[in-house]
């Protein structure tokens, strides 16, 4: 098939799942097409079958903020010709869906199948806001397909959206040959002492990710048992998390990584993960955790449910129970032999379920679906 795919290029779960996918899709033989304002973060190297069309927008004194909307509608409907795309795929509605819909006005060719691919905050927030509210809805509507990374995303858009069109759940997965436990990961030792055990977080650092409470876990945690936390990413956050490690006398227990595009190097050497987020629609973050045999800590109410497994690989707790999490964090980390078994459930399932040839696959039949009418 020739497949158009658009997404936010930044470090962030929507573009990593777009761009894992495209390459995915790309080594099955499949024509993949990004159209975005920049080359999307981890499609770091050259693959056949897989191209890139860079989005431009023009500053005007009249314009407060060039129309990036506009923009990739066009770029989209010259792509679309040019390489007779039969579907464009859009990760994260808001508003990659509205351009989409433009897109298909403008096209004078075939029209292809336009897909929309709901990731989280495009409903849970930024969507839902009444300045979009109206447009996300009416763009949702209009595509061929929709799909949500969960089950409980999916019941979420249906409910605030008043959606009545079928949305498929899809969910997110990883790459198995990136994620493998004989890859060259680094060294414990680099981080912790032999006997500490390495806690790990990473996020956009969003205040819907309460990094705050990563940090109060670690230290109620750190208090008990002398540990080490890596904190992956980088976002607006970042600076309330300095200043809480510094008020906590952290400093020196904390390893600030930044935006790190190998995270499957890094993670197999913790020992907890710890996503303690207001609201995840699936927590992609948590599953390449797992994926590499780490727990993980997250929370209840939201679609951590359908990743994380609670008492086998990791724990699910109510939003803001710190003292619960630090808890359950230190009674597993105290207890070897459960820790042993919580890290292999964790990888084991995390391949039964979200392994990227069986979802791949999905998403390849939805697009046949679709394709059919
Ligand atoms: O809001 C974010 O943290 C970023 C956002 C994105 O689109 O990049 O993440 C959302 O999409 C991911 C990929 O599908 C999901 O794994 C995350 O759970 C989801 N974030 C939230 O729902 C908060």
């Amino acid at each position: 098939m020739n497949i158009g795919i658009t997404c936010y290029p930044v470090a962030g779960g929507s573009g990593i799942v777009a761009t894992e996918l495209g390459q995915q899709l790309a080594t099955r033989g499949h024509q993949v097409h990004f159209i975005s304002y920049a080359l999307p973060f981890r499609l770091d190297r050259f693959q056949q079958n897989l191209y890139f069309h860079g989005v431009e927008t023009t500053a005007y004194p009249l314009f407060k903020h060039p129309p990036y909307t506009l923009s990739l509608a066009a770029k989209m409907a010259e792509v679309v010709c040019q390489y007779n795309l039969e579907i464009l795929h859009v990760h994260y509605a808001v508003p990659h869906a509205t351009s989409a819909f433009l897109a298909k006005q403008l096209i004078t060719c075939k029209i292809p199948k336009i897909i929309t691919t709901l990731h989280g905050t495009d409903i849970t927030l930024v969507g839902a806001d009444p300045s979009y509210y109206d447009i996300t809805r009416f763009s949702i509507n209009a595509s061929d397909g929709i799909t949500a990374v969960s089950a409980y995303l999916a019941e979420e858009t249906k409910r605030e959206f008043k959606i009545n069109k079928e949305i498929a759940v899809i969910p997110n997965f990883f790459d198995n040959s990136r994620f493998n436990p004989d890859a060259q990961s680094c060294k414990r030792r680099s981080f912790a002492e032999d006997r500490e055990p390495i806690i790990a977080h990473i996020s956009n650092f969003r205040p819907v990710k309460r990094i705050t409470d990563v940090i109060d876990i670690f230290d109620r945690i750190n208090r008990e048992m002398p540990a080490k936390l890596l904190l992956i990413g980088e976002g607006p956050d970042a600076i309330l998390a300095r200043r809480q490690a510094n008020k906590r006398n952290l400093n020196d227990r904390i390893v600030f990584l930044g935006n790190q595009d190998r995270v499957e190097a890094i993670l197999p050497v913790a020992d907890l993960f710890l996503l303690p987020s207001e609201e995840e629609s699936f927590g992609l973050a948590a599953l390449e955790a797992l994926a590499c045999g780490v727990p993980v800590i997250g929370t209840l109410g939201n679609g951590m449910v359908e990743v994380i497994e609670d008492g086998i690989n990791g724990f699910l707790l109510p939003v803001g129970d710190t003292v619960a999490m630090a808890r359950a964090g230190i009674d597993l980390l105290k207890d070897e032999t459960r820790l042993g078994q919580f890290k292999q459930k964790a990888r084991e399932l995390a391949y039964a379920r979200f392994d990227s040839a069986r979802i791949v696959a999905q998403y390849e039949n939805y697009y046949t679906k679709i394709l059919n009418g």
